[in-house]
């Protein structure tokens, strides 16, 4: 099995400014402290950190047409676009250290667009508790965390479907969103008729995990880029209570494993986004320490200690 590029790029992005509480601004340090930098340079990787990305404040505003903090979320997004399309471009892998999920825009943007240069297909695997493709019309909090899917794929205000130059950023085949449970009533809607392929905890509870992943990762071959979105909250509470938006009967700590171990096994990890983990609300730094030992799964750590027997 082919192995994901050993140049890793972390980059820090401490905002809360698309979320309903305060508190995922500390999500880089959090991963810091738990390890991920070490984690991964065991695994034999070259790991640079760049250090946080500096925006704007969270002014902790209510909504002003359907948004809330609009101006503020479109800044802390073109500059992570630019970044991590640098580091895309200097062929290191980014791993996006949110911060919360409406950073995905920027992300993802990026990815769509360096995916666009090279010629390569792109999959996204979007693993979150919650659809995220709400609008400024549907959304019954106006928190842009709420609205990257839309967003990335054309549905949502002009400055931020526009970042990245191609609008709309990604088409909905490109996408697979992984362990929904919690998704509004209009958005509900929405999803369905973008035609976004989603594997719900029903479909996990009644086809099990291995068989979502293994639709999720179809036709993934060696010219696809693999993009992995991790909301935190995907993970069920009794694991992960470091989220400001948990919704019971989530994945448990094996099925999250398998999902990591599966799309490491692809060989085409080519970038992440590890968000909406909120310290403020973690028991110790469990959650943290859970996101770091997803991501060397990611990386490969189990797939190396698997024997060829074992391998179909
Ligand atoms: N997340 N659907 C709810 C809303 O306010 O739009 C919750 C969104 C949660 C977003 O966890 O990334
Ligand atoms: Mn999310
Ligand atoms: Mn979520
Ligand atoms: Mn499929």
């Amino acid at each position: 099995t082919a192995l994901a590029p050993g140049n890793i790029s972390l980059i820090g992005v401490p905002t809360d400014i698309g979320a309903g509480m305060l508190g995922a601004r500390m999500g880089p340090e959090a991963l810091r402290v738990a390890g991920l930098a070490q984690a991964l340079t065991q695994l034999g990787l070259d790991v640079k950190d760049c250090g946080n990305l500096h925006g704007p404040a969270n002014p902790w505003l209510q909504a002003v047409n359907g948004f809330r903090h609009l101006p503020q979320v479109v800044q802390w997004n073109q500059l992570l676009h630019e970044a991590l399309y640098c580091e895309l471009q200097a062929r290191r892998l980014p791993i996006m250290l949110g911060g919360d999920h409406c950073l995905a825009i920027g992300s993802i943007s990026a990815v769509a667009r360096h995916c666009r240069d090279q010629g390569k297909k792109l999959r996204v695997l979007w693993f979150d508790a919650h659809a995220d493709f709400n609008t400024a019309t549907l959304t019954p909090s106006g928190n842009i965390h709420g609205m990257p899917v839309a967003c990335l794929c054309g549905h949502g205000p002009q400055e931020l479907i526009q970042i990245g130059g191609h609008v709309p950023a990604l088409q909905p085949k490109q996408i697979r969103q992984i362990g929904i449970r919690s998704v509004d009533a209009g958005e509900k809607r929405l999803v369905h008729d973008m035609g976004i392929e989603v594997f719900d905890m029903r479909y996990i509870d009644e086809m099990g995990m291995r068989h979502a992943m293994e639709l999720a990762l179809a036709l993934v071959d060696a010219n696809t880029h693999l993009h992995v979105s991790l909301d935190v909250d995907f993970l069920d509470p009794a694991i992960a209570p470091g989220v400001g938006t948990t919704v019971r009967g989530g994945p448990t700590y094996r099925e999250a494993q398998l999902c990591m171990e599966m799309i490491a096994d692809t060989g085409r990890l080519a970038s992440l986004d590890v968000v909406e983990l909120n310290p403020a609300l973690d028991v110790g730094n469990q959650t943290a320490e859970l996101a770091v030992d997803l991501i060397e799964s990611l990386f490969g750590k189990s797939t190396l200690m698997r024997s060829s027997a074992a391998k179909r």
